[in-house]
């Protein structure tokens, strides 16, 4: 009975150390695999951290590029700026402007002279172009004033300063024209020469000074004026054959009123100009053909203007205030 009983505890006693050494073992492989996956885990962690690849959808990692803010929806700008200011004293002080002085005054003007108001739609996008030659003071004055004064009107602009090159005769309307084709492979302008554009050509410059602030003649449209994109190619352009000074406005005046289109003109106050006291220029001498040629306009306005420009372009500039073509515009003709 005592070897029985000696026998059984044996072997509970055996079954009992088998069974802890089977635990033992147990909870030595969990404690191993544990430790191994939460390395794991916590490696899986950090990398999350540099690759947000591998973040759910649910919680999105912070962009590495901040996406580009949504355009700010402008309105229009209104039918009257609300930034005008009223009659402004021009003098053409001494020393000139200095460029670059009108330029850190003029911060918003971007490359080439090109401007859009900030805050809202410009109702007009405008071209304005200036024949040129030699006159760089003059220029000056120009954008002196004229930049801060479109700029508060609300235009959508840019300056084309278009720039005959070499020494031949002037020819004023074929540069205008030129201005015209140039700046049109810039930007999709609806009017053209100067200011804002309206049912009608229109003609600014009706109060000059060396006029004694009147017009000089009822069909006067020298000077300063402008015409939408519609009006201009309606006359075909401007003609190009109109060699040194005089009679091309007064073409472009027969090609408006062969087309039934009558002339706008601002008030008096409103379109008051100044002119920079100058000697005649050189190689623009007037142009003996002048009369001859206003006499047939109707009859050559077809064939002579936008539709037969012949140039070639020498240099392009994108200046700080104003883009400089200079052209060549081709020799006058012996007899013009
Ligand atoms: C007329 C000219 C226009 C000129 C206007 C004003 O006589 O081209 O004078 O000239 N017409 C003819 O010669 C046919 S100005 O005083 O501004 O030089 O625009």
């Amino acid at each position: 009975m005592a070897a029985d009983a000696s026998l059984s505890f044996n072997l509970l006693h055996r079954t009992c150390k088998l069974v802890v050494l089977l635990c033992f073992l147990h909870i030595t492989v969990t404690l191993f695999f544990y430790v191994r996956s939460s390395d794991d885990r916590f490696a899986f962690a950090q990398n999350q951290q540099h690759n947000p690849r591998f973040f759910s959808s649910n919680n999105p990692p912070e962009p590495e590029k901040k996406a580009p803010e949504p355009e700010k929806k402008l309105e229009k700008c209104p039918e009257t700026s609300p930034l005008l200011v009223g009659p402004l004293r021009v003098e053409f002080m001494k020393p000139s402007p200095v460029l670059e002085q009108v330029k850190k005054d003029n911060p918003r003007v971007a490359s080439g002279g090109r401007f859009r108001p900030p805050d809202c739609v410009a109702l007009q996008k405008v071209a304005i172009i200036i024949p040129f030659r030699n006159r760089d003071e003059h220029l000056k004055y120009w954008l002196y004033y004229l930049h801060p004064i479109l700029q508060r009107q609300q235009l959508d602009y840019g300056i084309y300063v278009i720039n005959q090159d070499g020494d031949a005769t002037f020819n004023r309307a074929k540069l205008l024209n030129i201005g015209y084709t140039e700046a049109l492979k810039d930007y999709d302008y609806e009017c053209f020469v100067f200011s804002d554009c309206f049912s009608q050509p229109r003609h600014l410059s009706v109060s000059m000074d060396k006029f004694g602030f009147r017009l000089p003649y009822n069909q006067y449209f020298g000077g300063v004026s402008s015409m939408s994109k519609e009006q201009y190619l309606k006359i075909n352009g401007f003609p190009n054959n109109y060699w040194g000074w005089g009679g091309e406005d007064d073409d472009i005046f027969n090609r408006l009123a062969s087309k039934g289109m009558s002339i706008s003109r601002p008030s008096g106050e409103v379109g008051k100009c100044r002119m920079i006291r100058h000697e005649r220029d050189q190689k623009n001498d007037p142009n003996p053909q002048r009369f001859n040629r206003i006499a047939h306009t109707r009859e050559t306005m077809h064939t002579d203007g936008i539709n037969s420009l012949k140039y070639s372009v020498v240099k392009t500039e994108r200046l700080d205030l104003f883009t400089r073509i200079t052209v060549d515009v081709g020799p006058a003709p012996k007899k013009r």
